[in-house]
């Protein structure tokens, strides 16, 4: 698969809260690292979503049971655990989105503060490729918002990781139905 102008990669929540060690651990998700960096080089433009919340969010549960309104407290605004996990690259002219900052609020998709998908139409983006953490949520939720925004969408399998096997297995289905392409990255690399 052939990495167009009108093209954009969308980066989701590639954060230390979301990964081995953080509160809200993806199972291996950061073995999303390599192949997102390595891909990243053949876009001109790059957004980056960040799951960033307050310390009171509505999500966070003393008893969380990880699944949607309940998680444990994670990836709170300027604490280490919502850092970009370091190994990621991040170049400076990137876009960069935060989202879940209201408390009352819970905001999986990175479309979800409402300026994104006109700011990539401004720039010209036709189709969005989605990497990212974690595939049954936010990367989910993001693809979806994609397509019904009148993007080409198209999810990089290898370079996402889900927070469990049946939910995954389920949001894959799902953004099938949808209308999501699903491919690995080795289709663009080696093309
Ligand atoms: C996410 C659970 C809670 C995600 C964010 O980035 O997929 N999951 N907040
Ligand atoms: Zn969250």
């Amino acid at each position: 698969m052939k990495i167009a102008e009108t093209d954009a990669l969308i980066v989701v929540d590639v954060q230390n809260d979301f990964c081995p060690g953080g509160a809200l651990a993806v199972p291996n998700g950061d073995a999303v690292v390599s192949p997102i960096n390595r891909i990243m080089e053949q876009f001109s433009l790059l957004v980056f979503s960040r799951d960033w919340h307050p310390r009171d969010h509505c999500s966070f549960s003393q008893m969380p049971e990880f699944r949607d309104g309940s998680w444990p407290q994670h990836c709170v605004q300027n604490s280490p655990g919502a850092e970009f996990h370091g190994s990621l690259r991040v170049p400076l002219d990137a876009i960069f989105i935060n989202k879940g900052e209201a408390p009352e609020k819970e905001a999986y998709s990175a479309f979800s503060e409402g300026t994104l998908a006109e700011t990539l139409r401004a720039r010209g983006v036709k189709r969005v490729f989605i990497a990212g953490l974690a595939t049954d949520y936010c990367v989910k939720f993001t693809a979806l918002d994609a397509v019904r925004a009148g993007f080409e969408t198209v999810l990089l399998l290898d370079a996402c990781r889900g927070v469990a096997p049946e939910s995954t297995e389920a949001a894959i289905e799902e953004m099938k139905a949808a209308g999501v392409f699903i491919c690995q990255t080795g289709d663009l690399l080696y093309e």
